[in-house]
C-alpha cells in the first residue's frame, strides 16, 4: 500500500445540490482517516459550493479547456477552475476522449492550461478492450502518455496518472491483480523515459469498477498509488468503504 493512497472520486455528469450532503460526510470520515488523501471532482456545477462545505478534502474538476478564455461558448477555463475553488483537474477520461474526440494533443494542451494557472493535473490513459485483446495494451499506454503528458520534468510534481481500462469503466469487471501491477510498472518505466528522476514523483492511479470490496487489493498492488473512483464514489457509504479500505 502506498504511503499515503490517493483516493479520489469522480463524480462524472452526477449531482445537484442535494448531493453535498455526501461530500459533507466524506469530508467528517476524511477527518478520521488522515492516512489516506481524499478528493472529489464533482461537476463544474458544485465545484465551489463543495469547496466550501468540505473543508479537508481536495476538490477538483473533471476538464477544462485549452485556452485562457474567449469565444468558447460553454467551456470554462482553468483559471475559472481555480477561482471556483478547484485544486485538480481530471483531464482526458476516456468518457471524454470518446464524447468529445480529445487527442493526445488535446489532452496535453488542457495539462499545460491547468498547470500554467497552478493546478495540479491527473492525467488519464486506458486502452480499449479489442487492444488488450490483440497484446497491444502497454504500446498504446504507453503511446497515450507521450503525447498527452505536460514535458517539462518540473511537471512531474503536479502531474497524477490514473490508468482505466476502458473494458473495466463502469462494467464491473476488472483486470487481473497481476496484469494492473504490470501495467503499472509499465508506465512507471515510461515516466521515467519522459520525466527522470523526477518520475518517482508521480503517483499512479488505478480506475475501473473500483468498489469497497475490491479496494484493499488493488490497492496492495506495487505501484499503485491510490484510486479514481467512479459509480462508487457517488455515494458517502461506498465511498468511505474504499477510503477505509485504503487506510
Ligand atoms: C472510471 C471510474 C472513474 P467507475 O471512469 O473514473 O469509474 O469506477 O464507475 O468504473
Amino acid at each position: 500500500m502506498a504511503e499515503r493512497p490517493y483516493i479520489v472520486g469522480n463524480w462524472k455528469m452526477h449531482g445537484t445540490r442535494a448531493m453535498l450532503s455526501e461530500a459533507r460526510a466524506i469530508d467528517r470520515a476524511a477527518e478520521r482517516l488522515m492516512k489516506v488523501e481524499v478528493a472529489i471532482a464533482p461537476p463544474f456545477t458544485l465545484i465551489h459550493a463543495t469547496r466550501k462545505e468540505a473543508a479537508l478534502i481536495g476538490v477538483g474538476a473533471q476538464d477544462c479547456h485549452a485556452a485562457e478564455g474567449g469565444a468558447h461558448t460553454g467551456d470554462i477555463s482553468a483559471a475559472m477552475l481555480k477561482d471556483a475553488g478547484a485544486g485538480f483537474v481530471i483531464i482526458g477520461h476516456s468518457e471524454r476522449r470518446a464524447d468529445h474526440d480529445e487527442k493526445d494533443s488535446d489532452v496535453r494542451a488542457k495539462a499545460e492550461a491547468a498547470l500554467a494557472v497552478g493546478l495540479s493535473v491527473i492525467v488519464c490513459v486506458g486502452e480499449t478492450e479489442a487492444e488488450r485483446d490483440a497484446g497491444k495494451a502497454v504500446r498504446v499506454v504507453a503511446k497515450q502518455l507521450d503525447g498527452s503528458l505536460p514535458q517539462a520534468d518540473s511537471a512531474a510534481e503536479k502531474v497524477t496518472v490514473a490508468y482505466e481500462p476502458v473494458w473495466a469503466i463502469g462494467t464491473g469487471r476488472t483486470p487481473t491483480l497481476d496484469d494492473i501491477e504490470a501495467m503499472h510498472r509499465a508506465i512507471r518505466e515510461r515516466l521515467h523515459e519522459i520525466y527522470g528522476d523526477a518520475a518517482e514523483s508521480v503517483r499512479i492511479l488505478y480506475g475501473g469498477s473500483v468498489k469497497p470490496d475490491n479496494a484493499a487489493e488493488i490497492l496492495n498492488i506495487a505501484e499503485v498509488g491510490g484510486a479514481l473512483v467512479g459509480g462508487a464514489s457517488l455515494t458517502a457509504e461506498s465511498f468511505v468503504g474504499i477510503m477505509t479500505a485504503a487506510a
